[in-house]
């Protein structure tokens, strides 16, 4: 797409909001009817209810766990519920969207509006067993455009897609401030909520990763668990004295990493072979906009965005960020390539 010069000054104007700024864009593409423009309205609304929420949660009695377990087995928070609620609530009264995945749902949810064009994959609320204690934490999500024919019911080709083929992806934070950062393809761009306003309001334009960095991101208590490329390239870490930083909550140390460098792994254990991060609402629309914003995202074999997709609630190994620090990270994974020492 060639962007238009006199659109251009706007979407790129800190102070813009994130309305004024979907519909300068959407009058770039002559064929956009804007359903993608609707969708992105939609999450933006959820978000500012589940942000609500979350910064009333220890008032409103919403803290702590609900109880349940979600499909993986893991503690569910009430706030996780009230954020899956809200999100599939306000995707489903938008019509633009015909079936939603969540991490807290088993199956693939059918939103009845068989004339939608989207599929919606997300983690409601990520890293939500820090929200008592008043850590950022956030809702990641990745759109696709649906396969089966619009007016038929979702099939479960349209959400099983490689992150290669997403419209859009991104996620909101809700931290000191709330962020909504997003990319449709074209780069990547960050909201910051007004409260007094209600209006997401463009505050990073086009961000960019740097190139290096010194800061890196992993739980470095499983240590003893790791592959030997991995520990390797810790040790490098340790000796470089680069910085550790690591909040538990990915959504977090992904914006940190994303605007000031570095390298966030959740790599593959003794225990958890595939990592813990799921790859259709995690990694997928992280790694989109980590690629947008210049940096790389790999499983250790290839492109997260080039994996195909065999389960809806998959979890594959992680390492994103600065191109440099990706860089070292595999060198370090392939001098042991083909040897026992990688297991
Ligand atoms: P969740 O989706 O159940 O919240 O789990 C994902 C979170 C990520 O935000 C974070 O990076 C990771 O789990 C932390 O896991 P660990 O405590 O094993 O380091
Ligand atoms: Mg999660």
């Amino acid at each position: 797409m060639k962007h238009n010069p006199a659109i251009e000054k706007y979407v790129t104007s800190i102070g813009t909001t994130l309305d004024r700024f979907i519909s300068l864009r959407q009058q770039e593409f002559p064929y956009a009817k804007g359903e993608l423009s609707q969708l992105l309205r939609d999450i933006a609304l959820a978000a500012k209810v589940v942000n609500l929420q979350i910064t009333r949660s220890g008032l409103l009695g919403v803290e702590g766990l609900a109880g349940e377990q979600n499909v993986q087995g893991e503690d569910q928070q009430k706030l996780d519920v009230i954020a899956d609620i809200r999100f599939i609530r306000a995707l489903t009264r938008g019509q633009e969207v015909c079936a939603i995945i969540s991490e807290e749902d088993e199956g693939m949810i059918d939103t009845g509006n068989h004339d939608g064009k989207y599929i919606v994959a997300m983690d409601p609320l990520d890293g939500s067993s820090n929200i008592d204690c008043n850590i950022p934490v956030g809702t990641i999500f990745a759109i696709y455009r649906r396969k089966s024919p619009v007016g038929t019911p979702p099939t479960i080709e349209d959400v099983m897609q490689k992150g290669s083929q997403q419209a859009a992806g991104g996620y909101v934070m809700y931290g000191a401030s709330c962020m909504l950062v997003y990319t449709t393809g074209y780069g990547v761009n960050g909201f910051t909520y007004e409260y007094s306003l209600g209006e997401f309001i463009l505050s990073y334009p086009n961000i960019r990763i740097p190139e290096d960095s010194n800061i890196y991101s992993i739980n470095e208590g499983y240590t003893n668990q790791y592959t030997q490329g991995v520990k390797d390239f810790l040790a490098l870490c340790h000796e470089k004295k680069w910085k550790g930083r690591y909040t538990g909550s990915m959504v977090a140390d992904f914006h940190r990493t994303l605007l000031k460098g570095g390298i966030f792994l959740y790599p593959s254990s003794k225990d958890a072979p595939n990592g813990k991060l799921r790859l259709l609402y995690e990694c997928n629309p992280l790694s989109y906009v980590m690629e947008q914003a210049g940096g790389m995202a790999h499983n250790g074999v290839q492109r997260i965005l080039e994996i195909e997709p065999r389960d809806l609630h998959q979890r594959a190994p992680l390492v994103m960020g600065s191109p440099r620090m990706v860089e070292k990270l595999m060198q370090a994974i392939y001098k042991y390539a083909n040897t026992t020492e990688t297991k």
